[in-house]
């Protein structure tokens, strides 16, 4: 197989240590929740390697940042309440059956409509992106959220480096297949691999996120290490986990929640709270971890980033298109 070296960004290089001392700062505050929930210290005392970092350049958070720090969802909830269906379809499978999945290395197959197309080592793609924390909230289709403290690199930027034609107009994304590793791709919960898409201005908006890490730390394989997507103002389904394959195409790329079930999953899958689910309301949304008393909060649309996405969807009927 022919894997390509993506040329470095900077000459002056810094030492992953440097790099990891500088994220500190960054986050400590989330680390110090994190303390604060985690039930074992021991967790949370940890060190990630210091590969997690790739640049020393983390930007600062978005203006709703700061009130979703106060909302973290449990270190504990968000990697022990999962959707990975690769590991089976019980939220608690992924946290446990997802141990064993072998995440180093890790190759990324760039295809289609693009300029430099190639099968990619992952550690070459992170030398190359600028690594930061952003709070999301993540919101499930079966109405269900929690919110994350992610560590990622903006999609936007990949893509540019990765230098797509005019005929590019979608983004296919494609999660490993391999039922030796995967034991829910033995059965038949949805046809694999797990294929996801965007439309490419959707890709492009700054709020795309290729997550790495969460917490400060390396992305669990639980949550779709090494590489998954976070999509915020989409439901849950569109962050596809573990992905190996990267495709530029002209046309709608066919997904895999909406070829199990068309009626229920759409391509688009924004969130919106006037648009149910055929099974049921997606008004109202339990938080993951949340107390009892304050079990529930109103769904908001686009999961509360209309500011920053609405405009993707202009003249758009969003009940044809959910
Ligand atoms: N490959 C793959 N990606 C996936 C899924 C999956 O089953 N397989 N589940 C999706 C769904 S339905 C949700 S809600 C989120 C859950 O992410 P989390 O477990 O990190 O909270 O992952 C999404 N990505
Ligand atoms: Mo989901």
């Amino acid at each position: 197989m022919l894997i390509k070296k993506l040329q470095r960004f900077t000459e002056n290089e810094v030492t992953p240590k440097e790099l990891y001392d500088n994220s500190r700062a960054l986050i400590s505050a989330s680390r110090r929740q994190f303390l604060a929930q985690s039930s074992t210290v021991m967790l949370a005392a940890g060190l990630a390697p210091a590969t997690l970092w790739a640049s020393d350049e983390l930007s600062s958070f978005h203006s709703n940042q700061s009130v979703l720090r106060s909302e973290l969802t449990p270190y504990k909830y968000v990697t022990t309440y999962n959707n990975f269906y690769e590991f089976g379809t019980a939220k608690s499978d992924p946290a446990v059956k997802a141990q064993t999945l072998k995440t180093k290395p890790w190759h990324v197959s760039i295809e289609g409509e693009v300029g430099k197309p190639g099968v990619y080592d992952l550690e070459d793609i992170l030398k190359r992106q600028s690594l930061e924390e952003r709070i999301y909230r993540l919101r499930c289709v079966e109405a269900w959220s929690m919110v994350v403290p992610w560590v990622g690199f903006s999609l936007a930027a990949f893509i540019k480096q990765l230098e797509p034609t005019s005929k590019a107009k979608f983004v296919e994304f494609t999660t490993l297949h391999d039922p030796e590793q995967m034991p829910g791709q033995r059965g038949g919960s949805l046809k694999w691999p797990y294929v996801e898409g965007l439309r490419m201005d959707e890709a492009m908006n700054p709020l795309s996120l290729m997550a790495t890490g969460l917490y400060g730390e390396q992305l669990p394989n639980q949550n779709g290490a090494p590489l998954r997507l976070v999509v915020p103002w989409k439901y849950g389904f569109k962050s596809i986990k573990s992905i190996v394959k990267i495709r530029f195409t002209e046309t709608m790329p066919v997904t895999s929640w909406n070829q199990a079930a068309s009626r229920e999953y759409g391509f688009y899958a924004n969130v919106n709270p006037q648009v149910s689910h055929p099974r049921w309301s997606q008004r109202r949304e339990r938080v993951i971890g949340a107390s009892l008393f304050n079990p529930k909060r109103n769904t908001e649309i686009f999961n509360g980033y209309a500011d920053e996405v609405a405009h993707l969807y202009k003249g758009m009927n969003l009940k044809e298109f959910f």
